[in-house]
């Protein structure tokens, strides 16, 4: 038996979500401790669990090079540590075209679908009150409702003092809430034509999907609504992916890249359309030392904090796209026709 990963988070954490169906998928064995208000201990050396340089969820305790246990968070990067560490069920296609298209899905998931994720979260009083009333639970679950009333409170008010650098505000508000939907619409034609997204094996790329839909389709009641209503099938994918440990599957799961679907040409459109754009004009908000980022989204005003991780975010899609072959930038390009996509990445 291996010795399982180690790893904190929290059951509300989309990030958190994502590993952990991950893991599951792949068979690699795991011990997930949820953050609590306990302090975290490192069992066997009887000391403090290290701190992460950033505090985010998931954090994981791995070795670095001389074998000391640290912290190591960023889900993107941990999963292509763990295709490197951990053989077969792989969730990085090898085959260059899908191995490009899932990174930059995996990338529009975790950073512009949580747009939709946080803003749904905390900005309608009912999924306010819903949050607010578990999320102090989950680290706390014997603590009595005077314990936790005041914990409530701060984490509401903490959370909606981030709206700002997330994004959702009343100008961006429309934005993110028609993106969305466009998703959806998107996502669920996609399924009619197979269970994931490059085939009947799922990638890194549904794991980010399936993270922020654990929140958008199966706890918060505003964007739940939406979605039982009109996705249904949404719904239902989103509770299989928590544990696909039995899927079995093989190399030749994987789609075609020579006949990918339109269902993905329309998703490549909308990330062309709406998210490159942002992705860049926060990239030149950030450079440029703004206080504000101001620009337009889908023909619409956007405006927020400029986000530094997402200029590096942009700055990784840019490497992965100059590190294409040419056969492959060549396939890729034909199959994307004008959806934007290569050039604004170039
Ligand atoms: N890029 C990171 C994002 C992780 C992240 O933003 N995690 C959130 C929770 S879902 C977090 O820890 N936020 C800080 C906090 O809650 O204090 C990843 O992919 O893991």
């Amino acid at each position: 038996m291996t010795k399982p990963l180690e790893l904190m988070g929290a059951p509300g954490s989309p990030y958190t979500r994502k590993m952990l169906a991950a893991l599951r998928y792949r068979n690699i064995p795991y011990q997930v401790e949820w953050q609590s208000l306990r302090s975290i201990k490192y069992p066997e050396q009887g000391g403090e669990r290290p701190a992460a340089k950033v505090g985010l969820l998931p954090t994981f305790y791995l070795p670095d090079e001389n074998g000391e246990i640290v912290a190591v968070t960023d889900s993107s990067p941990l999963i292509r540590r763990f295709e490197k560490q951990f053989d077969g069920r792989h969730i990085v296609p090898s085959d260059p075209v899908l191995q490009f298209l899932n990174t930059l899905i995996e990338d529009y998931a975790d950073e512009w679908l949580t747009k939709a994720m946080f803003h749904y979260r905390w900005h309608y009083a009912a999924d306010i009150k819903k949050a607010g009333s578990i999320l102090p639970r989950w680290s706390a679950l014997s603590a009595s409702d005077e314990v936790i009333a005041p914990l409530s409170e701060m984490i509401s008010e903490r959370q909606i003092s981030r709206l700002s650098y997330v994004g959702s505000n009343e100008t961006t508000k429309p934005v993110i809430e028609k993106s969305f939907l466009r998703f959806l619409e998107i996502f669920n034609a996609h399924l009619t034509e197979t269970p994931y997204l490059f085939g009947a094996r799922p990638s890194s790329a549904d794991f980010a999907i399936y993270g922020q839909l654990t929140c958008l389709a199966l706890f918060d009641p505003t964007p739940q609504a939406i979605i039982t209503e009109n996705f249904p099938r949404i719904y239902a994918w989103t509770e299989t992916m928590e544990d696909l440990s039995g899927l079995p599957v093989s190399d030749d799961d994987w789609l075609d890249a020579s006949a990918l679907p339109d269902t993905l040409k329309a998703l490549m459109d909308e990330i062309g359309r709406i998210y490159l754009p942002y992705l860049k004009a926060n990239a030149e908000a950030v450079m440029s030392g703004a206080e504000q980022m101001k620009t337009m989204v889908d023909g619409q005003p956007w405006t927020q904090n400029p986000f530094t991780y997402q200029a590096k975010c942009l700055g990784w899609l840019v490497e992965d796209t100059a590190a294409l072959d040419a056969a492959t930038r060549q396939t890729l390009g034909d199959w994307l026709g004008n959806s934007g996509v290569l050039e604004q990445l170039s």
